[in-house]
């Protein structure tokens, strides 16, 4: 059984990679330090439903299914720990056996303060995510020269690491031309928030392990995701038939992601369902022409799951644009606003002052091939998905706190 160990493995990608590798017969270790929820209970930011702790959704998984996803809670940014995964010389917060599955084959590298509007908060939210996404990258290259030069890292970096630029965006990398001379060099990155920046310096770390320690490594650069259901949480339904409650109700989410709908943590679309919902006028930032290429949940974890599959090569810095398709702001609030009408809602569009210092309007034509070509089949964000995500949102409209939908965090 391959062994698969994920970093960050609490937060909105992470859990549910781990179900979704578990499920396929993997042995799947996951570490986290609870960054993402404590850092939404410090800023009071609340969540659409209250999560169980990571032990207790392992035990659930387990009780579900007869599989056994191992936990370590603790913090990647301490190099001792991130070594110990790999020695073996640690404590597992759960397992059955606390058997060490061995040097992992595979890392997913999701262990990162992912909220850009985090980043800008002030100049110790900088420094936390500075800190925070740099040394656990840093320990982890470490770690690999040190202890496993062949196992294969799976890094979740982003699209915003390549900006708008005024052409098209390769997958990672461009030809150049210079006074008659050619060489190939990692695409020009030119973020525009602290956090994206992170994700540059990641590359760059990463990059730098390639070429001197001869790492395989595949940096997945990641557009905003939306959603909040993937088939292994959906088995927390029959939990509750199981346990002779009604399926549907609000305690037959346990497996389902962290979903966060504020200004901080919460992204776009998965926003606008939520203000669809509540009756609050979706939030579009400025003129709304701002263009990004998106994906559904489901197909972050079948582009882990086809990279795992075929890794990169010794030496080799691989890179996927991991999207499916590209929507403007306006376009995402005019789709909501359709399908929240037919059912019944009456979703009006604000454009809010931009808090932010990016383009309104520009041109985007990312490259994105690479991962359909190992076989990802995408899903598109229709009206039945939307619907779909509508549905499961209204089930928590009590929960739905209005005050931390804007607060208007500025960049400039
Ligand atoms: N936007 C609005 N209204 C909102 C929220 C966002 O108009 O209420 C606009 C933003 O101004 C931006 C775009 O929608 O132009 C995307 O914003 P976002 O908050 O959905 O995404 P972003 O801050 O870029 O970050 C998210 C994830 C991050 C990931 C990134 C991929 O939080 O972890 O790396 O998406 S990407 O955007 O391609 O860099």
């Amino acid at each position: 059984m391959s062994h698969i160990l994920i970093l960050g493995g609490d937060g909105y990608l992470g859990w549910p990679t781990a179900m979704y590798f578990s499920k396929r017969g993997y042995d799947v270790t996951v570490v986290d330090n609870y960054f993402r929820r404590n850092a939404c209970t410090e800023l009071d930011v609340g969540m659409l439903y209250p999560v169980p702790s990571l032990i207790q959704r392992a035990k659930i998984w387990n009780e579900l299914t007869g599989k056994e996803i191992k936990v370590v809670i603790g913090d990647l940014t301490d190099p001792e720990i991130m070594r110990s995964l790999f020695k073996g010389d640690f404590e597992y917060s759960w397992s059955i056996n606390h058997k060490f599955s061995g040097i992992p084959e595979t890392v997913i590298h999701y262990a990162e303060q992912p909220s850009a509007p985090y980043s800008l908060i002030n100049y110790k939210y900088a420094n936390i995510t500075l800190q925070n996404n740099l040394l656990v990258t840093n320990n982890l290259m470490f770690a690999l020269r040190d202890f496993s030069r062949d196992t294969h890292v799976i890094h979740v970096g982003t699209m915003g690491e390549y900006g708008t630029p005024n052409i098209d965006i390769e997958e990672g990398w461009l030809d150049i031309e210079h006074k008659g001379r050619k060489d190939r060099f990692l695409f020009p990155r030119q973020a525009s928030s602290l956090y994206h920046t992170t994700k540059i310096m990641d590359t760059d770390l990463m990059w730098f392990g390639v070429r001197m320690w001869d790492l395989r490594i595949t940096d997945l650069m990641q557009g905003p995701v939306y959603g909040l259901e993937t088939d292994e949480s959906e088995i927390s339904g029959q939990r509750s038939e199981v346990r002779g409650r009604t399926a549907g109700r609000a305690d037959s989410h346990e497996l389902r992601t962290i979903f966060n709908y504020d200004e901080i943590f919460g992204t776009i679309l998965n926003r606008f369902i939520v203000q669809a919902i509540v009756g609050y006028p979706l939030t579009v930032y400025g003129k709304g022409g701002q263009t990004r290429g998106y994906l559904n949940i489901n197909d972050t974890l079948q582009c882990v799951h086809k990279a795992a599959e075929t890794p990169a090569k010794k030496g080799q810095l691989r890179i996927f644009n991991q999207i499916m398709e590209t929507f403007s702001a306006n376009e995402l609030a005019e789709k909501v606003q359709d399908v929240g009408r037919k059912l019944g809602y009456q979703v009006k569009i604000d454009h809010l002052e931009n808090p932010r210092k990016e383009a309104e309007e520009h041109y985007y034509n990312p490259t994105y091939q690479g991962l359909i070509g190992l076989g990802v089949k995408p899903h598109y964000l229709t009206d039945e998905v939307l619907e779909g995500m509508m549905r499961v949102v209204e089930r928590f409209k009590g929960n739905i706190r209005r005050d931390v939908i804007f607060k208007g965090i500025k960049w400039g």
